[in-house]
């Protein structure tokens, strides 16, 4: 359950949060694929409720009211063509299943595939669901359960989210038949949200019973799914991510407060010459890698004190150390533009959401943010293709804020969060030639657009950043040359 089963050449997943599906299977073939993107994660597919009490809020989907695939991203036909289309272009699918709960007691009771409920009395007739398939008695998580009480935040309810009994047969049979539907339709794996409220035993047995992943869509045979649990654990609680480790993947949330924590400077960049576990990280192959999600970058979830696209300079330069460096299985935001931290995509009054727009330097607009498409970004998913599984070599640092390594002698980085001049002879481990810097340009005409490095026979080469470069990063590698 540790292998994302990326095509081959490519890697990096990126969260497509609340895109339609038809928009995912056109980004697939357009871009994510040529660019050589590994996946995609995809907002719930399932049937959530219809919350027009808050104006149709981002976390309606979080409210589960069946499993039909029909949500405001699109249909069952519109999921299955998504899938085969991003498959055919080399990009997996991993969607976020939403298996520990199912809706609070909202005032409204219409879902998007038009079920309705009974929520005061746990009735869910879409799936069906009944007050035995839940967890008994009554009880919510409170804050302090957090700190003591395991049993609590596995048995009571999550926000005053229906608490499914993973324990039962009954409920086992509907979410491992919805998992499995998903599968034999080509997707690689899946986010199991809430995994931190859920008992690792009942996972284990929901995992067990997945099916293998669908040869027909160009997965080796005996290929089992793609699965990382959200358990958020930044240490002191009751639940400790180390308790679903041995199932499957744990998202890694000391990752992006770390690496904010450095970029904003409030850690000298130099420490991350050993950064992985001796961070206290989790081993490489536990570990799905982030720098802000969809919950910290608007305050729920761990919150705060992370780095999202507002604070742009920095937030890229905290992605393509991400991405350069060969710790952990890397996934990329992309946003929509939010001030409201409960407000949904980009939408039209009856509630559709709008398609982003792609501008002709290939950024989005319609209120679509695409970080996955701003340069550094994508740039630096080439550059971990390139660098394939070498490891860090050659590290500099000047003591402070500016470092730079190598990946074997395919490909080299560095950084300047120093408030003066990075100009420095540095060993980049590349065979002699004229390179693009993919941050501050690209490859064009056999010229580059920004920055061009000569590395000498030796690999050295004369690198500059200075403090008022709009990027505080340059990158090359073998297939960054002026000239090939
Ligand atoms: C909505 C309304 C609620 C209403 C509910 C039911 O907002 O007011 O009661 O409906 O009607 C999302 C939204 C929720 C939304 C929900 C359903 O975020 O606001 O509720 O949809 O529509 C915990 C969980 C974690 C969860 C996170 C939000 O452990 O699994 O809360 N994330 C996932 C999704 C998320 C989604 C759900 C789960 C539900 O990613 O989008 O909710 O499907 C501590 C614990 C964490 C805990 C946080 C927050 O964190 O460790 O496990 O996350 O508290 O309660 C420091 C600490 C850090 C701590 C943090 C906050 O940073 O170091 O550990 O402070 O105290």
């Amino acid at each position: 359950y540790k292998n994302p089963y990326y095509a081959s050449g490519h890697s990096a997943m990126v969260h497509l949060f609340e895109w339609k599906w038809d928009d995912i299977a056109d980004e697939c073939e357009r871009f994510l694929g040529p660019k050589g993107f590994g996946g995609v994660q995809i907002s719930p597919p399932n049937e959530n409720l219809v919350i027009w009490g808050k104006n149709r809020p981002w976390w309606e989907r979080y409210q589960p009211m069946s499993y039909k695939l029909v949500t405001r991203s699109g249909n069952e036909q519109q999921f299955a063509d998504m899938v085969r289309r991003c498959n055919n272009a080399g990009v997996r699918i991993y969607p976020d299943a939403i298996i520990n709960h199912m809706t609070g007691n909202d005032p409204e009771n219409v879902g998007t595939g038009g079920s309705t409920g009974d929520f005061h009395n746990w009735q869910y007739p879409g799936v069906p669901y009944g007050r035995n398939d839940f967890n008994w008695p009554h009880c919510v998580i409170g804050g302090n359960d957090y700190a003591c009480c395991a049993d609590r935040v596995r048995n009571c309810e999550l926000a005053g989210l229906k608490d499914l009994n993973q324990g039962t047969e009954y409920v086992r049979d509907q979410i491992v038949n919805y998992m499995n539907r998903l599968i034999d339709l080509g997707v690689a794996g899946f986010r199991i949200d809430a995994a931190k409220h859920m008992w690792p035993g009942d996972l284990s047995v929901i995992y067990s019973r997945l099916h293998n992943l669908n040869t027909a869509h160009g997965f080796p045979s005996g290929s089992r799914p793609y699965i990382y649990q959200e358990v958020i654990d930044l240490g002191g609680e009751a639940v400790r991510r180390e308790e679903y480790t041995s199932l499957a993947a744990v998202t890694e949330f000391k990752f992006g407060l770390e690496l904010s924590n450095a970029f904003k400077g409030n850690n000298q960049l130099k420490w991350l010459s050993t950064w992985g576990p001796a961070w206290g990280l989790l081993p490489h192959e536990d570990a799905l890698t982030f720098i802000d999600n969809h919950d910290n970058q608007r305050g729920h979830g761990a919150g705060g004190n992370i780095l999202t696209y507002k604070q742009a300079k920095q937030y890229k330069a905290a992605i393509a150390f991400m991405l350069a460096h060969p710790y952990g299985e890397p996934q990329l935001m992309s946003s929509f533009d939010f001030w409201d931290t409960e407000a949904g995509p980009p939408m039209d009054h009856h509630g559709n959401i709008i398609s982003p727009s792609i501008n002709s330097d290939n950024t989005c607009g319609n209120g679509w943010i695409c970080e996955h498409r701003w340069r550094p970004i994508y740039q630096m998913v080439g550059f971990r293709n390139a660098a394939g599984n070498t490891g860090v070599n050659d590290w500099w640092d000047n003591g402070s804020n500016q470092i730079a390594f190598c990946r074997g002698g395919n490909a080299f980085v560095a950084f300047n969060g120093d408030s003066w001049a990075l100009n420095e002879s540095l060993q980049t481990c590349l065979p002699a030639g004229t390179y693009c810097d993919v941050i501050s340009g690209e490859k064009s005409h056999h010229s580059c657009t920004g920055k061009a490095v000569t590395v000498g026979h030796d690999g050295r080469a004369h690198i500059s950043i200075s403090p008022g470069d709009f990027d505080m990063v340059l990158a090359i590698y073998v297939g960054s040359e002026s000239r090939l």
